[in-house]
This record gives structure tokens, sequence and C-alpha cells, in this order.
């Protein structure tokens, strides 16, 4: 019989990741055996990923920050969101928590208070790495002047989650570039099934995001098998604690099986000969044996599976009943109004000499970084040094300090997609890039 080491999780987390795991194996098996109604939606389940999915879902905290993809649903059920939940967003229903109906399944987006929070997803590979990364350096913002003081060993972390295909798009790069530069408190996690839709590993990187992370100094990285439970939820216990600890990046690359379609719509036996092969990591067998070997009755495994495939399918009939968005909601969730709807004042008081417009820039970034302390300005050539190629950021590094002024190296995609994540962890970034026409995006 297998024993429990230190580290490993206790019964009770084992009963629960069993649970999950049938849950979502439940829920698969479900999609595929209704197809004909499952695939109006476009989706994609974590059949093969569960397990390091779990480990990452029960360990995270109301206060961290996720940035889940579109595989990702055993996390979301890790974090504590029910199959109804995901079932309302598969079917894009009114209630459905994450966007009321708008986006497609697994585009999470969430503002609860007894979970963790994502930010919105956009559908691009990769896109999330930037935005979560700034994230995690507005995290980092608020801890060094003091907006936040979290307790010791309760600090937020943020995760980023990627598919190993994503990994090799540029401003994943630029992503990784900036949190090993800041040591930011982020956690990369890769789920490596070898694919991206049909094209295999061999034909799409020279090298896996392990290998990868090697050219990023200072970003500690695990490699693990992700289809063993246990592994994953010791690795993913120990490099949590080392972010929300030490307040550095880490990388973890699981490598895992894909077992069920890319995505609905692109169906596994079209192109796939490795499906045996793949198989034969299945996460799932492999948690019930050494449930087994440590004793767990099989009986009361095998009851559980039932209950959940049940409960799953009560889910699913119900989701299916449930009000679809009225015309009206298009119109709810808008931007907020903005209060300023007219200019006022004068452009040009009497008596007050002509003030060239990049000083006036200058007058009003003071401004704003003087009342509000989460204003920050950073980009290329602002910091102390130079203060701007055309002195637009003069004395700001000296009034405000380095911290909230600061250089970046030349990643416009950074700099600007950055300001998503800062805005979120409720900052009030202010960037710059040397001139709108060399940054490649005009
Ligand atoms: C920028 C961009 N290019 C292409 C696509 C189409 N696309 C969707 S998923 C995917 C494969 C991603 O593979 P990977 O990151 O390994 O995730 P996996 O599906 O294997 O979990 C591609 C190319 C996209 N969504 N966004
Ligand atoms: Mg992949």
């Amino acid at each position: 019989m297998r024993k429990l080491d230190k580290k490993a999780p206790d019964t009770a987390v084992l009963q629960e990741a069993w649970e999950l795991m049938c849950t979502a194996r439940a829920m698969s098996d479900l999609y595929e055996e209704r197809a004909q109604f499952t695939q109006k939606y476009v989706h994609a389940t974590s059949r093969g990923h569960e397990a390091i999915q779990l480990a990452l879902g029960l360990q995270l905290k109301p206060q961290d920050f996720l940035s889940a993809y579109y595989r990702d649903d055993s996390i979301l059920l890790g974090i504590g969101l029910q199959p109804y939940d995901l079932m309302l967003q598969l079917m894009a229903k009114r209630d459905d928590p994450f966007s009321g109906g708008r986006t497609y399944y697994c585009h999470p987006s969430l503002n609860r208070d007894d979970m963790p929070k994502i930010p919105h997803q956009s559908s691009a590979t990769g896109m999330q790495a930037i935005p979560t990364t700034g994230l995690a350096m507005g995290v980092q913002y608020r801890e060094k002047i003091g907006l936040d003081q979290p307790i010791a060993g309760e600090a937020p972390i943020v995760v980023c989650s990627l598919g190993d295909g994503s990994v090799t798009e540029g401003e994943v790069a630029e992503a990784f570039q900036m949190a090993v530069l800041k040591q930011l408190p982020i956690l990369y996690f890769i789920q490596d099934n070898e694919w991206d839709i049909s094209a295999s590993a061999k034909e799409i990187r020279a090298m896996d995001a392990n290998e990868y992370a090697k050219g990023f100094k200072g970003l500690e990285v695990r490699s693990i098998d992700g289809t063993d439970f246990f592994t994953a939820y010791e690795t993913v216990q120990e490099v949590i604690g080392i972010i929300r600890n030490e307040r550095r990046p880490v990388m973890l690359h699981a490598k895992v099986p894909l077992l069920g379609h890319h995505t609905s719509g692109v169906r596994r036996e079209w192109y796939r000969d490795d499906l045996e092969a793949h198989g034969k990591r299945d996460p799932f067998p492999k948690f019930r044996q050494q449930l087994v070997d440590l004793g767990f009755p099989e009986s009361g495994l095998d009851n559980v599976r039932s209950a959940m495939k049940s409960k799953v399918l009560i889910d699913f009939e119900r989701a299916q009943q449930a009000e679809d968005p009225r015309p009206e909601d298009l119109f709810l969730h808008d931007y907020a109004p903005t209060p300023i709807t007219e200019e006022k004042g004068e452009r040009e008081p009497k008596g007050k000499e002509k003030t060239v417009m990049v000083d006036c820039a200058l007058f009003a970034v003071q401004e704003l970084m003087t009342t509000h302390k989460e204003c920050l300005l950073y980009g290329q050539d602002v910091g102390g040094r130079l203060g701007g190629v055309f002195r637009e950021a003069a004395t700001l590094a000296e009034k405000f300090g380095d911290g909230r002024v600061f250089n970046t190296p030349i990643q416009e995609a950074f700099i600007i997609g950055s300001t998503v994540g800062m805005s979120v962890a409720g900052l009030r970034p202010i960037v710059e890039v040397n001139l709108l026409t060399i940054s490649g995006r005009d």
C-alpha cells in the first residue's frame, strides 16, 4: 500500500479531487454523447489534462488571479465552479456567470468574492500572457508602494495558463522577459500535449517550454508528468509556496496527453495517429489505481463516479432549460459612461504664456501622479536618466521615484498590453512608446 508523504494531499483533498475528476470526465463523456446538440457550441474539454488542472485549481485562493484558456474546465471545477455554471456558458445562456452568453465556451471571466479573479480572456492563443504579466506587475507595484500589505504567506499570486503551442507566440517572449526582469509573482502554467490543432510538436517548435525557459534567466522551472495527481499536487504546492512567499516567477511545465478533440469542430480521428499512445497516459485510471493502492475502497470510488455522472446529467438538462439572453441584454455591461462629455474652461488663459504641447502632457501626468498613488508611468526612455526622448517625462522620476517612473525593454506589445492587467489590479498606468510609427502597430 502506498504511504502518503509529508507534502502529499490529505484524504479530504483526495476525495474532492476524485469527485471533480469524475465530474470532468462525466462532462466530456456527455458532451461527446450529445455531440449533435453540443457541437452547435464550439467547445474544448480538459480530457487528459484533468490531474494537473485539478492540482492547481484546488490550491488557488480567492485573493489570486487566474488567466485560464479554453481547455481549463478542470481548473474551473477546482476553484469551485459547478458543472451547471460551465454548461450555462457552453449553451450561451442568460445566467452564464462569465459573460451572460456573450463569449464562447471556456472563455472565463469571474469576479466572485470567494474565488480567484479571472480577467476577461481573448480567443487569440497566448494573448493572455502580456495582460496577465501586467497584472502581476500591478500586484507587485501595489505591494511596493504600500497600497496593499498582504499577510505573510497570504500574498496573491497570478497564474497564466498556456497551451504548449501558444508559447511560441512573440508576445509570450515579451511577457517572460518582463517577468524575469522585474521578478514578478506569476506562475506560467504550461500544459504540453504536443499538439497545436493539427500541427504536432515536431513541426511547430525547436524546443519545449522547459527548454525555452532556460533563456529567461531567473525563471524557476519545474517540468513534470502532469498525469500523476500526486506529483502534480506536490509540485503545484511547492511552486505556489515560492511565488506566495518569495515573490518571483516560476514556470510549471506539465506533460499531458490530449484525449479529447482539439475542439468540438476539429475531430481527433481526422488526423491523429497517436490516440492509442496518448490513451495509455490517461490520468483517470491512474488516479483511481493510486487511490485503491492507498486503501480507498473500489466500491466507494465507483459510487462517487456514478453520483457525479448523474449530477452532470441533471445539470446538463437543467442548463438546456435555462433562459436564453434577451435582446435588451445586449445593452447591459456596456462601458461605464464618461462623466466628461464636453470641453469646459479656457484653452488659453489670459495673461499666461503659451505652453508647448509636450509640456502640457508632462504637467498633466504630473498632476495625475500627485493626486493618485495608483498612477504610474513606464515605457521607453521615460526613466530618470533622460526623462523621455522629447523630455516629456523630464523630472518625473526624480519627483515620484524610480518605482513609479521607469524604463522598459523595447517591447511595444508588452508596454501597451500590460496596461490591461495593470488596470485589473486597480492601477492607472500611463505608458509611452518612443513613436507610434515605429511601434509596428500603427
Ligand atoms: C493568435 C491565434 N492564432 C491561431 C488561433 C487558432 N488556434 C486556436 S487553438 C490553437 C492551438 C493552440 O495549441 P496549444 O496552445 O498547444 O493549446 P491546446 O489546444 O493544445 O491545449 C490555434 C492555432 C488562435 N486562436 N489565435
Ligand atoms: Mg497543445
